[in-house]
């Protein structure tokens, strides 16, 4: 796949305010965040779309959702609640073709999306 900016946020050749790093994943908070918490979770690992996950990634994207829950505890907004979003290519409104995961809180959610 296209190297995007999130590999140069990955090799720290970009800035970002980064608030979990492991050995497979990076979070950071969204640049133009659409809820008072926007942090978006992305493996190290360069997958394109949701449609280029396969079963060898079962264990990454299961630690990248736990990751999340856990950054919303350290945000203060798991008891109150938050969405989880992966948005897939252009119906979905993907901008960025490296996978990530939207953690969005800090309000209430409207339902459905637009
Ligand atoms: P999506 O539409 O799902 O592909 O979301 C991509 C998100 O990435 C979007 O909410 C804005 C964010 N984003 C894009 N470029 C940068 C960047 O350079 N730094 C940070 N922190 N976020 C970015």
């Amino acid at each position: 796949m296209a190297e995007t900016i999130f590999s140069k946020i990955i090799r720290k050749e970009m800035p970002a305010d980064i608030v979990y790093e492991d050995d497979r994943m990076l979070a950071f908070r969204d640049i133009t965040p659409q809820a008072p918490t926007h942090i978006l979770i992305i493996p190290k690992e360069e997958i394109a779309t949701a449609n280029d996950i396969t079963p060898e990634h079962d264990e990454l994207i299961g630690a990248m959702v736990r990751t999340a829950a856990t950054i919303a505890e350290r945000e203060g907004i798991a008891g109150d609640g938050y969405r989880l979003v992966i948005n897939c290519n252009g119906h979905g409104g993907q901008a960025v073709h490296h996978l990530h995961l939207h953690l969005l809180g800090g309000r209430p959610m409207t339902w459905p999306p637009g």
